[in-house]
């Protein structure tokens, strides 16, 4: 894969656990941006029919490059599926990649929100020249998208890169994959969220939880520093197996103000050999966007 970046024009989605973002590109820049929020339960048309709604609201006419970023895992037949069934409950082995096409058009393409958001910053954000570069995304899931060498790891299953579900920490929270003590389970916004039930009622949020971490209340610093701890033990182990020479974190955790710094402390702790440079997404939220738009333009170029 080039790296060298590309003057984006068209339009990219980025679908995500709690909200559906849309931009339009001209010139290699956001010129428009749309979002609503996510619903868990819908189907594959019901999920298309909201993103067809925000397509329209820029006026996407179907015959620009339309790149498209999501949450759950996407195999090499182009099917969809949630690894974590809680996230998206009716999205399991339904075939997006041909839905979009017959739907938005030929020049269409899709890929995972977090590889896009690897490949993103690899070439237009905080990894560019870098050799190694991983992304982790700490939003609803957490997820991740490895650049190594300049070329974004796929496997045909399209498991590769779901960090989330790894386990590190010997917790034994139950996890929507299947698996118990992932990571997702415990640092996620879902987990925070859910971490704080028992203070703060049924539907308490990780935003929620951040301010009373904010305004130092004990439970919260905890539940954040588990959170970070989490984290900073996933990218050491990270670079320990692939030898990343940096990992751009992102998602609305990750690039809460002041988690990065936790993170960074428990690294620090590390021996020297095993730290890894930590840096947020330098395009912000918009990481999804930036690569799931550079995908479908390279592919169609390069078809
Ligand atoms: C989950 C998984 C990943 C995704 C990550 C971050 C599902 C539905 N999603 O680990 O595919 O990359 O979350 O995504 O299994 P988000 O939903 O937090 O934006």
């Amino acid at each position: 894969m080039n790296t060298e970046p590309i003057r984006l024009e068209g339009t990219a989605v980025d679908f995500g656990g709690s909200k559906i973002a849309a931009a339009r590109f001209e010139h290699g820049r956001i010129i428009s941006h749309r979002q609503v929020p996510t619903s868990a339960s819908g189907d594959l048309d019901a999920q298309l029919a909201a993103v067809g709604d925000l397509l329209a609201e820029l006026g996407y006419s179907g015959t620009q490059p339309l790149g498209v970023a999501v949450t759950g895992r996407l195999d090499s037949d182009g099917r969809w599926w949630a690894v974590n069934a809680q996230t998206l409950e009716a999205i399991n082995g339904v075939p997006l990649a041909a839905k979009l096409i017959e739907r938005f058009g030929r020049s269409t393409r899709a890929l995972n929100d977090a590889d896009a958001a690897a490949l993103g910053e690899a070439v237009y954000g905080a990894g560019r020249g870098i050799g190694n570069v991983g992304f982790i995304t700490v939003s609803t899931g957490v997820g991740g998208g490895f650049v190594l060498g300049g070329r974004l790891v796929t496997s045909s299953d399209g498991l590769t890169g779901h960090v989330g579900f790894m386990t590190t920490g010997g917790s034994d929270i139950p996890c929507g994959s299947g698996r118990v003590g992932t990571v997702e389970a415990v640092a996620s916004g879902g987990a925070i969220g859910r971490a704080a039930v028992d203070v703060l009622g049924p539907g308490a949020t990780a935003r929620a939880v951040f301010e009373h971490w904010r305004d130092g209340k004990d439970w919260a610093v905890e539940i954040v520093q588990r959170s970070a701890a989490e984290i900073a033990r996933l990218c050491v182990n990270l670079k320990t197996a692939l030898g990343l020479d940096l990992v751009v974190v992102g998602g609305s955790v990750g690039l809460a103000a002041g988690y990065l710094d936790i993170v960074r402390d428990y690294v620090s702790v590390e021996p020297p050999l095993f730290r890894v440079n930590i840096k947020p997404a330098a395009l912000g939220r918009d990481s999804p966007l930036f690569g799931a738009l550079e995908h479908t333009m390279r592919e169609s170029r390069d078809t």
